[in-house]
């Protein structure tokens, strides 16, 4: 709940912020605005964010921003144009998009629009609904100026023909950093919450879903209070892993609510994966649940299901920072 004290707060911070001249503003905007995000490739999602943030942009543009880089990045096969497809061999992209008043914006099953989180933040501002699906959401998208293109790489088209050869439906754990020789690098749903100058909140959660999936699946990342969740009098959650898992558990809404009980984000984030370990003890051995969570103070914690989990954080002391967060399993699984 908004106090008269937070509320006179942020508007006096807000008109403060306004009265400066541009240069000051920015200076104000840095100190205290903070960019965070799932996966190594975070760390240069957040810089686009960040640009915004630094500048005196709110934290919304900045989440769009920073999801648009990842959903264009063309070395990551599980958001955007690069994604893998379904197992029929379609990229259908999943993406949402919400600010700390409430507001939000979804699409799923998105086939041929390379900028979902944009289609998104379209369906929050010109539309009366929070989420369009598949050829609805293509047509809308169309009618907002998106170009339609033929999304699927090369290299999305072979991986899906080599994984035919078996067809069998198993999400691996860190399922990009698994694949890679010396597991360098690892990429994977974009899960980016910001805080701006005006101490104002937002997310974004961006994606091709799981590799193989079946047609019509739909996972965490469009579902406000699955993938991502967002309230300015809080604090916001965003997660990355099985979708299911975070859908059976409202899991983002879960952190959220764990916050506004006095837990700090880390040890919210800790209650969620429980919860996903109580409930499906078994299953929860052979898959991958990481969540991660952003307070109203720019307090930051994560917490995954399985080693292996990397965030990135970027704030005006730095803008390029990499961490692990905490496992219930502590061993690394390939
Ligand atoms: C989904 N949560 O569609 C996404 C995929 C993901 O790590 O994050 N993979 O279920």
């Amino acid at each position: 709940m908004t106090t008269r004290r937070d509320f006179l707060q942020t508007s006096l911070l807000a008109a403060g912020a306004l009265a400066l001249p541009g240069a000051v503003r920015a200076a104000s905007a840095q100190a205290r605005g903070k960019v965070v995000s799932t996966w190594d490739f975070g760390v240069e999602a957040n810089q686009a964010a960040w640009k915004v943030v630094a500048g005196g942009g709110s934290a919304l543009d900045a989440v769009e921003a920073g999801a648009r880089w990842a959903e264009g990045d063309l070395c990551n096969s599980t958001v955007g144009r690069c994604g893998n497809p379904d197992r029929d061999g379609v990229l259908t992209l999943d993406a949402s998009i919400m600010d700390g008043d409430g507001r939000c914006g979804a699409v799923a099953a998105l086939q041929d629009i390379a900028h979902p989180v944009s289609v998104a933040r379209r369906v929050m501002e010109k539309t009366p609904h929070v989420m369009l699906v598949g050829e609805g959401a293509q047509q809308f998208a169309v009618e907002q100026g998106f170009a339609k293109e033929k999304l699927l790489t090369p290299e999305a088209e072979k991986a899906w023909r080599e994984w035919l050869k078996t067809a069998k439906y198993q999400p691996q754990i860190n399922a990009e950093r698994a694949k890679l020789p010396g597991n360098k690098e690892n990429h994977d749903t974009l899960g980016m919450l910001a805080l701006d100058a005006s101490g104002k909140l937002a997310g974004a959660c961006t994606t091709s879903g799981m590799a193989w999936k079946m047609h019509g699946r739909v996972g965490d990342s469009p579902i406000v209070g699955a993938g991502l969740y967002v309230d300015n009098d809080i604090g916001a959650a965003t997660a990355s892993g099985v979708g299911e898992e975070m859908i059976r558990n409202a899991a983002s809404f879960l952190v959220v609510e764990l916050m506004r009980q006095g837990r700090s984000p880390e040890d919210a984030c800790r209650e969620a994966i429980d919860r996903v370990v109580r409930k499906r003890p078994q299953a929860s051995k052979t898959l991958q649940v990481c969540f991660l969570a952003l307070n109203k103070h720019g307090e930051v914690g994560a917490f995954a299901l399985h080693k292996g989990f990397v965030y990135a954080v970027c704030d005006a002391a730095k803008q390029d920072a990499l961490l692990e967060s905490r496992s219930v399993y502590a061993t690394e699984q390939k």
